[in-house]
Order: structure tokens, then sequence, then C-alpha cells
């Protein structure tokens, strides 16, 4: 210590930098503008001086809620987004939203404090005590720790790398107290510092498996695209609409693609999805994968016997990865690279001139749309008292419609499931939702990155159910000031609010408090708060919301008994399936 001092003393021209300086420095060099964060041990002055060093801050009353906005920034902007927490409590909160990153390759890192080594190795106690590195590896798409501060400039250019290249995912980032304090001379920390050339290299198809699948696609005669969220994370959204007007192939879109081509497309066969997916016998599959969400591409849902058969499908499959190809059944064409380069190769190898989809393929799909388009539009056009999902949501898709650029959040069963089919969307990646889990509580933190990385107008609708679960959000949009109008679809429970206790002791698990009135907790921070009873009501106050661009939440009253059990996925329900 005393031979220190002096040292210190001589050089009083050497500036000293720090772990903190050189944490933010990094992810300042990066390009890297937000942290989504909670502060607290050993946090706290990362958050403080991260903001006077110029990046935005935007602290959240709940790790996950932190997390979740992280995770869709990464997906709207291909940035990784920074979720920042404490140790052991705060950063198991945040791992949920890591999981999500991952499942739904979403680029994010997940940077947490931590205890000491020493003390957390040998289970001496520490203050928030957990071997958190070894907890968030298996639920990451690569995790790190970094003990010295001149290694923290690698650890943030590895965290950077491995969350956007090749498939995105979630990145660990374990960084102990005790880094932070340590001082390093500023000139050589900042030479330790890595500015990340090309996070998220093109992958080139190879022309051989290109030319396989642009085989498959002439000679399908009833050939259909499947979009899915990997197709809107791209950003390719000029080839993608390309490919599909010059091929005239009808196509899907996967729920967060929806918008990728306008809804209306006279190509979008998403009003015809349960005629296609049977009768198609060539599909390809942009950025989307036949996980439980295509019934994995196999069953009934595809034509088939029962639920394990192969419905007779042929299937290209254009991904990042690939491992994806043959995950459920056989892909007879994988294309393996990013989806630009992929759909931009197709698009030469098809050249101007291939030929459109035989005329009664496109026809029968016609016929199917025109049928079902006609039904919604009867129904949408009834007004009950009280309001159910139809009237409330036909009014949702005329806001919409005529504000285009907003991004819609959507949670919930019933109100997932039909504000997904019908609110069309108009432009890419405005259509945030529950993604591959299907999880409730991404709602407020994705309306917080919305509002914050798009500085768009933000319209969530959400569940009863679904907005309790990051509800306390509400203060962070008041106290941000954010351009977020939430609609709460209040049918007073868990799909339905009319289940009751057989034994008649207490309420039934899936029902809440009768007519609550989640408008008032948008009150209590400064919001506006609204109570609508009729599609009427609602229409003003989301209009009003959105000339004001004010933190708006909107309690709608839904009739209690309109939802089903589990919304659209009841046959995946043991007790439902059971009862039938
Ligand atoms: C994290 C998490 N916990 C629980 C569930 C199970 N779950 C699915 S939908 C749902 C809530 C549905 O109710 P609500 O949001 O009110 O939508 P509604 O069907 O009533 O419109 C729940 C709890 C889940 N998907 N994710
Ligand atoms: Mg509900």
């Amino acid at each position: 210590m005393g031979s220190a001092e002096p040292q210190v003393a001589s050089s009083a021209a050497t500036q000293l930098s720090d772990g903190f300086q050189l944490v933010i420095d990094a992810l300042k060099l990066n390009g890297i503008d937000t942290i989504y964060a909670l502060p607290g041990i050993p946090i706290t002055d990362l958050t403080r001086r991260a903001q006077a060093d110029g990046l935005r801050v935007l602290s959240f009353r709940h790790e996950q809620n932190a997390g979740y906005a992280a995770s869709i920034a990464g997906f709207l902007t291909q940035k990784p987004g920074i979720c920042l927490t404490v140790s052991a409590p705060g950063f198991l909160n945040g791992l949920n939203a890591l999981a999500h990153a991952t499942t739904n390759c979403f680029p994010m890192i997940l940077i947490s404090g931590s205890s000491e080594r020493e003390i957390v190795d040998l289970q001496q106690g520490d203050y928030e005590e957990l071997d958190q590195l070894a907890i968030a590896r298996p639920l990451a798409k690569a995790a790190y720790r970094v003990l010295h501060a001149d290694d923290i400039g690698v650890g943030i250019a590895r965290a950077i790398r491995a969350a956007c290249s090749g498939r995105p995912g979630g990145v660990y980032l374990d960084l102990p107290a005790k880094l932070f304090a340590q001082s390093i001379d500023a000139e050589l920390g900042k030479k330790t510092l890595i500015k990340v050339v090309d996070p998220a290299p093109k992958q080139i198809p190879a022309p051989e498996a290109v030319k396989r699948a642009a085989e498959l696609l002439k000679n399908a005669k009833k050939p259909l695209i499947i979009l899915g969220k990997g197709a809107a994370y791209a950003q390719a959204d000029a080839d993608i609409r390309a490919f599909i007007e010059r091929t005239g192939i009808p196509y899907l879109p996967m729920s967060m693609a929806k918008g990728l081509l306008p809804d209306t497309h006279e190509q979008c066969a998403s009003a015809a999805r349960s005629f296609v997916l049977p009768a198609a016998d060539v599909v390809m599959l942009i950025g989307a994968r036949l996980n439980w969400l295509l019934s994995h591409g196999k069953g009934k849902t595809w034509g088939a016997k029962s639920a394990k058969d192969w419905g007779g499908q042929k299937f290209i499959q254009i991904d990042i990865s690939p491992q994806e190809a043959d995950s459920n059944v056989r892909i007879d064409a994988p294309v393996v690279g990013d989806i630009g380069s992929c759909v931009a190769a197709l698009l030469k190898e098809l050249g101007a001139g291939s030929p459109k989809p035989p005329a009664d393929w496109l026809n029968a799909i016609n016929d199917k749309k025109s049928t079902n388009v006609a039904k919604m539009a009867e129904t949408l056009a009834k007004s009950p008292t009280p309001m159910n999902f139809h009237s409330a949501l036909n009014v949702v898709r005329d806001i919409i419609k005529a504000n285009p650029d907003a991004i819609l959040v959507n949670e919930g069963a019933n109100a997932l499931d039909f504000t997904r089919s019908i609110v069309d969307m108009y432009k890419p990646r405005k259509r945030i939702d529950v993604g591959t889990w299907g999880i409730m509580g991404v709602g407020m933190g994705y309306c917080v990155a919305a509002a914050v990385a798009t500085k768009q107008q933000v319209i969530a609708v959400e569940g009863d159910s679904a907005f309790g679960f990051s509800g306390m959000e509400v203060e962070t949009i008041c106290r941000y000031n954010l351009p977020v109008c939430i609609v709460v679809m209040n049918n007073n429970g868990v799909y339905k609010g009319t289940d009751k206790d057989p034994t008649g002791r207490d309420p039934a698990p899936t029902v809440f408090v009768k007519g609550a009135r989640y408008d008032k907790i948008m009150e209590a921070f400064g919001g506006f708060g609204i109570n609508a009873s009729t599609p009427a009501e609602l229409r003003k106050a989301m209009e009003e919301a959105i000339r004001s661009r004010k933190p708006t939440l909107i309690n709608a009253v839904i009739d209690e008994t309109a939802g089903t059990e589990s919304g659209r996925i009841t046959s995946l329900n043991p007790s439902a399936a059971k009862k039938k």
C-alpha cells in the first residue's frame, strides 16, 4: 500500500479509469445507446454513470420487464438489447427474459452484477450469493464472466457477437462487484476496447441448395410460403415482398411476421389458413420453424390422418441455422444462410420468368378467403351489449388501419387470438406478442422498448390476466411519458370470468375481482385512465390517446362469457381434452 502511494502521486498526469467506465465505453463504442435496468448493489453507479455519459437508462419496477424490453428492442433493431440487473434475485428475475430471448432468437445481453467468486465458490454465504454463470448457461446462447478490467472490452465484444451472429439469442454477461471498482490507466484501458466489426456477418447459401429449392418450387402445383418472425427480424422486406409477388405464391404470415406484406395483400392466405395447410403440396418456410405453432409440420392440420402422420407436403426451409432442418419432418430442400441472402439468391435463380401457380389453386384459395372474410365482416358488424372481443377489436382494427406505423403489443389468450385474426397489420415489425412460448408478462416491457426504440405510438391489447403480470410498469410508462395506449380487455378473468368454486368457498382459480377498474392504475401515476363499455367509447378514447401521445389505459369492459378455455389452443389442454 505504502509503495503504491508515491507511484500514484508521481504520475498525477496519468488519468485513471475503472471497470464502471470501461463497461460504459465498450457499450457506447459498439453503438449501444439504451440500457433497460433496475439499480441496486453492485450496479447502481453503473446506471448513474451510464446516464451521465449520455446512454439512455430506462429504469423498471421489476427486472423481468426490463429483460423483456431488452429482448424486443433486439428484435426491432437487430442490436442486442441490454438488460442490467443486480445479483441473485435481480439476476433470476431477468433470467426469464434471457431464456425468452434465446427461445425466440432475439439478440439480447443480460448483464448482472454478482458477488465475490472466492466466497460464492466456497459457499460462504456472501450478500446475494449465487453461482449465476452456471445457472444462466443452459438458458443462454452463450454466457461469459469478466474478472479483470482489462478484459471488459473482450467480454462485451464476445457478448455482442454471440447475441447477433448466426441465429440470434440471449447472452449472459457476469460482472462481479469487484470488477467495477478496479482501476486501470485510462489510455491503456481504452486500448483494450473492441469495436465489433460486422457483428452479424452475411451467410451466403450454397448455389446447389438454392437450385434444389427453386426446382421444387417451379414444379409445385399448390405452393405455399410461410413467413416466420425470423423473416421479419431479417429486415429484408423489399426482397421478400418481391419474391412473393414475382412468384405469385400465396403466403401465410406467422403472428410476428404479419405486416411484412400488408395483411390485406391479395396473396395473403391467412383467412384460408385451415384450407391451405392441408392442401399445399410444396411449402416454403422463410424464417419459420416447424414447432407447435405449425403443428410440427404434420398431423391433421396438414391433412394427415392422425397426429403423428405426415401430410405429404414437401418442404423448403430457409433458415440461418443448419440444425433447424428435419427437426420435425423431412426438409426436402434446406437453404441455409441469412434470410436476406437466401431470398436474394432465390430471386436471382428464378429470374423474371418464374411460372405462376396454377389458377385452380389460387381460385380455390380466393373462394375460401371470400367466404371467411364475409363471415368475419358479419360478426364484426354486430354490436352486442355487453361489448365482446369482436366488437371491441373491430375498433382496434380501424385504429391500426388509420395508424399503420403504430406498434401493436398483444398478449392474453382470447385477447391474443382474436386480435391476431381480426386486426390487420400493414407494415413490417409492427406486431410484437407472446412469441414462441405463448408467455404472459411481456406486455409493458414491450411497450416501453417499442416506444423508446422506434419513437412510434404503441398500442397494447392486453388480456386482463396478461396485463397483471407487468401492470406495475404503468408507472414506468408515465415516468418517461411514453406514447403508449393500453387497452385491457377486461372479461373478469383468465379466458372468461364465469367459473365458480364448486365448494362455494373461494373465487374460482380463473376469476378476478368483478368489474375491476384497471384504468385507475394509470390515473395513480398521472396518465389518462378511461373506462369504455361500448365500441364508441373505446374508439373515442383510442383516438384521443393517439392524438395526445399521452400514456393512456382504457379498461374495455368485455362480456365475461365471451372467451373460450385457452383461446385457440384448447387442444393442448389436458383437462379440456379429457372432457371431450
Ligand atoms: C408466464 C405465463 N404464466 C401463465 C400462462 C398461462 N396462461 C395462458 S393465457 C393466460 C391468461 C389468459 O387470460 P387473459 O390474459 O385475461 O386473456 P383472455 O383469454 O381472458 O382474453 C394464462 C395465465 C402463460 N401463458 N404464461
Ligand atoms: Mg381475461
